[in-house]
């Protein structure tokens, strides 16, 4: 959770937020080294009303208790500690099934709703390129009405409280599937041995500017964004002007919350993705086999990091681990000035879910990427996924891998225009970024993302071989399969606090 330096409280021009209202996951994110998902039915709706009122409610964790307790982990560390301190924190939310259920509005006819939340997740899953026949039933329509997102430092410490969160429930829900992530030995990396979490946006009224150079800016290279695109009842991104430019600092319109008592809240996705790292491994040796290159460089292509988190676009050749744990580094660097992929291609995952200020302008030259830039910033995710499933082991091979992978979640308010935009749109899209020119001129086609996108076949990724510091060598990545699948989503809403406590959503 070093991604963000927190300092609670407004700069002048900017909203105060209501961090007592909204829930702990979304703007920073509950402290884990485990979490328990549970999904549920809900079947007797007005007990299960009155249970959350008289018992969850006051169990769920605020995002002004996730700030105290970043301050107590700091003090702790501070102090010589290495252990973990005997956290847990717990947080719900309600599909549009279960919002039917709770407030029996019919959800059609609500303006402003987000489509991809009021047809649910698997409606959705054949235009991001799902296999809706690999999902899990529970997550089959019309899947589940809610689910608990349940942390702690242990496994068995978030099994544990999660079991007295069901059980404080009774019968008023049914269970229809229950997962528990964790980190891995080498914490903070994903499956393929990558860190994850290096990158998230700044929120303007809750990250602390750490960059002297750029207000605009958290840690450096942390654009801040208005909290509007994340949380309802917010300013959200300032619209272009006529000429294509923006003013960052300048809020844009309300984010207005299409029912009342949405203020506050949060959509959530959750995907299970499965990994296939045999699948992934050997995909990489074979392409590195083909092109004479170092298997570590064609991994650190297709992701855009080093293992280390260390971008690519600062070090193109070889990782720097010191740079990819120094939050003041790691996130320092921007695309247009590596204009031919030279450093970091097109297509790599990071480039292709945020691509900073590649976007070609519509305005004019002198702008140089910033108009662009400015409609990236609308397309931002707050992410906050856990790994699941065993470490590798000995005897496992390629098709008989174990179900192991990412519980992938991420925060924004509209699922639509966010997270299925940056999926389908851009990773699932082998012509974005559009309009990239090769050095002697003729357009490129920079393939997928080699990491989520989704193509049903096979896939391509321009310029695997660096072509650092100049040179025009023609190389393609040629992947036959894809490593990561889903195999189960949801879209929820996570509502604030006061909705949990009093209103239509709980019967009163
Ligand atoms: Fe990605 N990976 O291990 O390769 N991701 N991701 N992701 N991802 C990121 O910056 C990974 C997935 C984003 O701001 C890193 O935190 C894997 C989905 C975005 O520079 C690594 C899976 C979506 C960023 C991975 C997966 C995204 C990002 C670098 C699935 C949305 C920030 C570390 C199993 C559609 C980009 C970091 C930025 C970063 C990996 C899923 C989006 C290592 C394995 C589904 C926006």
């Amino acid at each position: 959770m070093a991604v963000q330096r927190l300092a609670v409280g407004a700069a002048p021009g900017e909203p105060t937020l209501r961090l007592d209202d909204i829930q702990g996951d979304v703007l920073v994110g509950l402290q884990k080294d485990a979490e328990c998902f549970v999904f549920f039915a809900i079947t007797d709706v007005v007990v299960f009303q009155q249970n959350v009122r008289d018992q969850v409610c006051h169990v769920i964790t605020s995002t002004t208790e996730v700030v105290r307790r970043e301050a107590q982990i700091a003090a702790a560390k501070a102090a010589g500690s290495t252990g973990r301190l005997p956290i847990t924190g717990v947080n719900l939310g309600f599909t549009a099934a279960g919002l039917t259920k709770l407030t029996g509005l019919n959800l059609a006819t609500v303006a402003g709703l987000d489509p991809a939340f009021a047809n649910g997740a698997s409606t959705r899953a054949n235009g991001l390129g799902d296999d809706l026949g690999a999902w899990k039933d529970p997550f089959q329509a019309p899947g589940p009405d809610g689910v608990f997102l349940v942390t702690a430092r242990t496994a068995p410490e978030a099994d544990a409280a999660a079991s007295a969160v069901v059980q404080g429930l009774g019968s008023s829900i049914a269970v229809v599937w229950r997962e528990t992530g964790a980190t891995r030995p080498q914490r903070g990396h994903e499956h393929f041995g990558f860190l994850d979490g290096v990158s998230q946006p700044g929120v303007r009224g809750l990250t602390q500017r750490m960059n002297p150079a750029n207000p605009d800016q958290g840690l450096p290279g942390q654009e801040l964004v208005w909290p509007g695109e994340f949380v309802f009842d917010y300013p959200g991104q300032p619209e272009p002007a006529a000429d294509g430019s923006t003013r960052k600092e300048h809020q844009g319109p309300n984010v207005d919350p299409p029912l009342a008592w949405m203020r506050d809240g949060s959509y959530m996705v959750w995907r299970r993705l499965e990994q296939k790292v045999l699948a992934f491994r050997a995909a990489v040796a074979a392409e590195s086999d083909k092109l004479g290159m170092d298997r570590e460089l064609v991994a650190a292509r297709m992701v855009g990091r080093w293992p280390s988190g260390a971008p690519i676009s600062v070090a193109p050749l070889q990782d720097e681990p010191a740079l990819g744990a120094d939050p003041m580094k790691n996130n320092d660097f921007d695309f247009a000035i590596d204009a031919h992929q030279r450093r970091c291609p097109y297509a790599a995952h990071i480039r292709k879910t945020y691509p900073r200020d590649d976007l070609n302008d519509a305005g004019p030259p002198s702008l140089a990427g910033k108009a662009g830039e400015a409609s990236v910033q609308t397309r931002r995710l707050r992410r906050a996924g856990i790994p699941f499933g065993p470490e590798l082991r000995d005897g496992e091979a390629v098709g008989t891998e174990a179900s192991r992978g990412l519980m992938f979640v991420c925060y924004q308010t509209s699922i639509t225009d966010q997270f299925e935009f940056v999926q389908r749109s851009w990773a699932n899209n082998p012509d974005f970024v559009f309009g990239k020119q090769r050095p002697g001129g003729g357009p490129v086609t920079p393939g997928h993302d080699p990491i989520i996108g989704q193509a049903g076949g096979a896939r391509t990724m321009d310029e695997p071989l660096p072509n650092y510091p100049a040179g025009s060598l023609r190389s393609t990545l040629d992947l036959t399969t894809q490593f990561v699948d889903s195999t189960g989503a949801g879209y929820f809403f996570m509502p604030s606090l006061p909705a949990l406590r009093s209103g239509p959503l709980v019967g009163t």
